[in-house]
């Protein structure tokens, strides 16, 4: 998608702070972080979001989950613990419409989320 930020970002043509990348899958710091760790996993693929993901896709979930295993224990908030979330539509937020999951971490998580 030509004018989607996150495919702008996969293919390398606006700047972030990758902390991984590989041909399927990239993560990169939020530019607004609301913990000390906020980084985003994000499939170079375009998928609107978690609502689109197609049976076909299932490796790629998997892959994502093992980026994000990988990104977190290398930033050192795997064993203190973390959250993962993805935002879908209008009402839960969701600004990108690429999908992308939020890792955060470094400080106390609270329940229930704003
Ligand atoms: P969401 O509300 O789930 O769609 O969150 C989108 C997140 O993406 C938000 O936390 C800020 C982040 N973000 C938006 N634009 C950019 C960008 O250009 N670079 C980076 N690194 N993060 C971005």
């Amino acid at each position: 998608m030509d004018e989607c930020i996150f495919c702008k970002i996969a293919r390398g043509e606006m700047e972030s702070e990758i902390l991984y990348a590989d041909e399927e899958v990239i993560a990169f710091r939020d530019i607004n972080p609301q913990a000390p760790v906020h980084f985003l996993v994000v499939p170079r693929k375009h998928i609107v979001s978690a609502l689109d993901l197609s049976p076909g896709d299932a490796g790629l979930l998997s892959r994502i989950f093992e980026v994000i295993k990988t990104v977190a224990e290398k930033e050192d908030i795997a064993a203190s613990g973390m959250r993962i979330l993805t935002n879908v539509g209008r009402a839960a937020e969701q600004i990108v419409l690429h999908l992308h999951f939020h890792v955060l971490g470094g400080r106390r998580m609270h329940w229930p989320p704003g």
